[in-house]
């Protein structure tokens, strides 16, 4: 593969958003489009974003799970604002084959709810052969009475996050799918909610994953259930179905610390006639080296609870470039915190004392409610300033995050 540039225009404005035929809320869109162009790129490619802003407020865009220079991470820490009226440069390589996403990362809670995001998916130069392939970005939307989208702020969300009764896939509500029977395709899987767990399920049916946040899987891990929490992805092989099966994309329940959800409905496939299919999954996807065994000692601990209550401006000790990081999340509150490491993949050793199925490489993972998950990495050399944060937009708002420095 040639090593190109790939440039791209985003314009960040106020849109009326249609989210299902004739109902219109008031959003903000890059390009116009809710979420924002799918960015296409091969690894080794160097992505040139020229970004517009037409809102009457400032802006950044970050660039979810991508290794990049620490000032072009879109955030307040490493760039001014881009103001209303202004324009700014992102520049870098993606270097790794995966689904990722951009996002707002400036008044996140309100942005990002409104609809600034987007996929960005990077792709590799062996890449298992799927008959089609999709990217689904998962939200939802909290509406008033007046079918407005509801005011920002509300006290009980900064606790509990701000969740909406209107389920969303790609900008609209409730969409129906359709793919063809004998058919498999590749999903790529994105939250983009600002605090909603979706414990994935198509109909109850067996996919596989074949990738999470940081590209492929070792190999392909047959499931009937996924838990995407926001800013995580997933990328499932998704079929064989039989011709004329209606078969839900849902979220089952799940208790994430505020009460057990129902079991809801974020799309309907509808399958169509038999296609002739190619896909072709290898059993040997790629190979991940681990960073470190189960049972390595953790170098650092970091506490959700501290992390959740000791407000803005924290700082974590710096990260030496090279130096094996082992932390161990400890989550302490009565509820789960998706933790989001900015820059950097990590790979997940210890979930409360048992090692996940596969190695793979994370920049999202859940800390349950009272459980412990041990993750490592490593810096490669890109220092500056980072950030480590909890997903759940509402809380990151309120300080759940640290600065660390990763320093040669
Ligand atoms: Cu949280």
């Amino acid at each position: 593969m040639n090593d190109a540039t790939v440039s791209v225009g985003l314009e960040v404005r106020e849109v009326p958003w249609e989210i299902s035929p004739g109902r219109t809320v008031r959003g903000f869109a890059f390009n116009g489009q809710v979420p924002g162009p799918v960015i296409e790129a091969n690894a080794g490619d160097e992505l040139l974003v020229r970004l517009t802003n037409r809102l009457d407020e400032r802006t950044t865009v970050h660039w979810h799970g991508i290794r990049v220079p620490a000032p072009m991470d879109g955030t307040e820490s490493v760039q001014q604002a881009v103001a209303p009226g202004e324009t700014f440069e992102y520049r870098f390589v993606v270097p790794d084959a995966g689904t990722y996403w951009y996002h707002s990362h400036v008044n996140e809670t309100e942005q990002v709810e409104r609809g600034l995001y987007g996929a960005l998916v990077v792709r590799g130069a062996n890449e298992p052969v799927l008959d089609d392939e999709r990217v689904l970005i998962l939200d939802d939307l909290k509406l008033d009475a007046e079918g407005n989208i509801a005011l920002f702020g509300d006290p009980q969300e900064h606790h509990a996050g701000r969740e909406g009764d209107i389920r969303l896939v790609n900008g609209r509500e409730e969409p129906e799918l359709e793919i063809a029977a004998g058919q498999t395709e590749r999903w790529r899987f994105i939250n983009a909610s600002n605090s909603r767990y979706v414990r994935l399920s198509i109909g109850g049916k067996r996919f596989s994953i074949i990738g999470t946040d940081g590209g492929l899987l070792p190999r392909p891990l047959a499931a009937t259930e996924v838990l995407l929490t926001p800013g995580e992805r997933y990328d499932l092989a998704v079929g064989p179905f039989t011709a004329g099966d209606v078969v839900a994309l849902e979220a089952l329940a799940y208790d994430r610390g505020k009460g057990l959800t129902a079991t809801e409905r974020f799309a309907t496939i509808k399958v169509g006639p038999a296609a002739a299919s190619r896909a072709d999954i290898p059993a040997v996807l790629r190979r991940i080296e681990p960073l470190a065994t189960f049972d390595a000692a953790p170098t650092r601990t970091v506490s959700m609870k501290a992390l959740m209550h000791d407000g803005h401006h924290q700082r974590g000790e710096p990260v030496r470039v090279g130096e094996l990081q082992v932390w161990d999340l400890v989550n302490e509150t009565g509820q789960d915190h998706p933790f989001h490491l900015h820059g950097f993949f990590f790979q997940v050793l210890d979930r409360n004392g048992a090692p996940p199925p596969l190695v793979s490489w994370e920049d999202t993972v859940n800390i349950p409610s009272k459980e412990r998950v041990k993750i490592a990495w490593i810096a490669d050399n890109r220092p500056g300033q980072w950030m480590y944060h909890c997903h759940i937009l509402e809380h990151h708002a309120m300080g759940m995050m640290a600065h660390f420095d990763v320093v040669e």
